[in-house]
């Protein structure tokens, strides 16, 4: 199925499974998941609900442990992010080129009229 559905199943429960990463012991297996994703999103198909789940279970026993749900919260936190690692490191660099081309066009003014000077002076 396409990633972006199974994106924005769990964008759309993320609160559900921010409680489900906060429990010590917790998780949650299909049963529940399913009954969770049809009162959030009464659109979706149970083979989609289905598969979201099954790319959640990363160990494949059924459940959805505390431990998948906060991996899961990391992913949802990356994707969504306007400044992700990569972004924030371009924007960096962005701002260091704009202060380096600031810093040559002044040392270009200073230079301009240091060789000006004589000129004038005539
Ligand atoms: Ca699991």
């Amino acid at each position: 199925m396409d990633q972006m559905v199974i994106r924005r199943i769990f964008n759309n429960l993320s609160n559900e499974i921010e409680v489900l990463a906060g429990e010590a012991d917790g998780g949650m297996n299909l049963a529940e998941f399913r009954a969770v994703a049809k009162e959030k999103l009464p659109q979706l198909f149970d083979d989609e609900i289905d598969e979201a789940f099954k790319s959640a279970d990363g160990n494949n026993n059924g459940n959805i442990d505390t431990e998948e749900a906060q991996e899961l919260l990391r992913g949802l936190r990356e994707s969504t992010n306007p400044h992700s690692k990569t972004e924030r490191l371009v924007l960096g660099l962005q701002g260091t080129v704009a202060s380096l081309q600031a810093d040559v066009a002044s040392l270009h003014a200073k230079l301009d009229r240091l060789l000006q000077l004589p000129q004038s002076s005539e």
